[in-house]
């Protein structure tokens, strides 16, 4: 027996699968000591069998709540019929997958992906394509704007418009062509809108990483004319705000315009498969031509099944219109915490069911990791962002007692906080 072997044999479920993850995975997370077995609807149960809402949501990613039986039974059936033949090939479901996507979302074309991360390098991709092909800017000149605080994933295009040192230090050099403006501010975007190597700007409609950061009313739609105007595309990343989380279909639906570029991802398989998508019209997809762009798994049929089954889920359940109460009356609880414990709790914000609490700390205490820690004791889970958030994002099928009786467990947490 190996030491890690001998040492493991007597611990509790908990620490036997954090003692494995800590012995032979890698160290890139560090999570909550929790440790998850089974999911349904907004609950998860760990290992000990203790019940927990559950508000992350894997990210945004299980909007539809842990386990829907409509897409696992989508997810079965296709899986037990086909689930791969790469695009070297046709399949009889990724058509009827295209075609629901496109008129779900206003679109002319989709190309669908696995990962976010893959989303968004897609829609750069695009993006250059159509700035050498349509817009005539010279070669390897195209740039892309993007928002301070930006987040949209892991891969070196996605790090290299990063703000945050923790995702880019020592892992240069960085992808050129990039050009970085604040969040919220017109000013600045329509000053750096004024080169005309400028191809697109890529913004998350609320900053997710950042801390649910909202902009001020009428920037995204102003954000959108400013880009229009200047013949650049408005590329709106909605992996995270997308598929009802806000409140709407789309968050940028709340301005009422249509991103010239849309990439989805997360809850666009109800959290059960990585699957992606980007959106746009036929003029700026089909500068891309066979043998450009690509990956194994895109678009496979068990991906178009289940991305289906997770969005009629969101249109028959009527999870946007859910998550517009449940967004309020989550506020509204939070403010009256807040009225109690200012000393404690600055402020909440957001939209839907994706909201913050800003704790009284500054990023580097452990006030907002500890108060995790206390919500996960009394079964709720969420977790710190940069520090002194707390992101509050559960499951959009969450009822009205349900929220009633998480908010509880936060209240009870904050009022007897030291
Ligand atoms: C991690 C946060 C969320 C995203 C937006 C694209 C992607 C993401 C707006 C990429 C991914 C994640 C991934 C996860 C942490 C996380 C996150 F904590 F960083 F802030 F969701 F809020 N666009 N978000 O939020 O999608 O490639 O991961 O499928 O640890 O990287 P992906």
């Amino acid at each position: 027996m190996t030491s890690i072997e001998k040492n493991i044999t007597e611990l509790t479920p908990t620490d036997f699968a954090i003692t494995l993850e800590d012995h032979y995975g890698a160290h890139n997370y560090h999570p909550m000591p929790v440790v998850l077995e089974r999911g349904q609807g907004v609950f998860v149960w760990d290992v000990e069998n203790r019940p927990y809402f559950d508000f992350l949501s894997a990210y945004s990613a299980v909007n539809q709540g842990h386990c829907h039986p409509r897409i696992v039974q989508a997810m079965v059936e296709q899986a037990q019929k086909l689930t791969l033949t790469s695009r070297a090939f046709y399949n009889n479901q990724l058509g009827i997958c295209e075609k629901f996507l496109c008129e779900y979302f206003g679109y002319d074309k989709v190309l669908m992906m696995n990962s976010g991360a893959e989303g968004g390098e897609t829609a750069l991709k695009l993006t250059r394509k159509w700035a050498y092909k349509l817009k005539g800017i010279p070669q390897n000149q195209a740039k892309t704007v993007y928002a301070a605080g930006n987040f949209w994933g892991r891969t070196l295009a996605a790090i290299s418009s990063s703000t945050d040192p923790s995702s880019y230090n020592d892992y240069g050099p960085l992808l050129p062509g990039y050009i970085i403006v604040p969040y919220n501010d017109l000013e600045a975007l329509a000053e750096v809108l004024k080169d005309p190597n400028v191809a697109g700007f890529m913004v998350e409609p609320i900053q997710g990483e950042a801390g649910v950061v909202v902009p001020d009313e009428g920037y995204l739609k102003k954000a959108y004319e400013l880009c229009r105007a200047n013949n650049v595309l408005f590329i709106a990343d909605e992996v995270q705000t997308g598929i009802a989380r806000t409140g709407k279909r789309l968050a940028c639906d709340h301005e009422g315009f249509q991103p010239d570029i849309l990439i989805l991802g997360k809850a666009l398989s109800g959290g059960t498969y990585p699957v992606s998508a980007v959106l746009c019209r036929d003029e700026i997809m089909l500068t891309i031509k066979p043998g450009e762009h690509g990956s194994t798994y895109g678009g496979n049929p068990l991906a178009c099944a289940v991305t289906m089954a997770a969005l009629s889920v969101v249109r028959d359940e009527n999870l946007a219109e859910n998550a517009t109460v449940m967004g309020e009356l989550f506020r509204e609880r939070m403010r009256k915490i807040i009225a109690q414990r200012p000393d404690l709790v600055t402020l909440v914000r957001g939209k839907g069911l994706l909201n913050a609490i800003e704790i009284n700390d500054d990023e580097e205490s452990e006030t907002a990791w500890n108060l995790c820690l206390a919500f996960k004791e009394k079964g709720l889970l969420a977790k710190p962002t940069h520090g002194n958030k707390i992101r509050f994002a559960p499951p959009l099928v969450i009822t009205e007692s349900q929220m009633n009786e998480a908010c509880s467990i936060i209240e009870n947490v904050i009022l007897n906080w030291q």
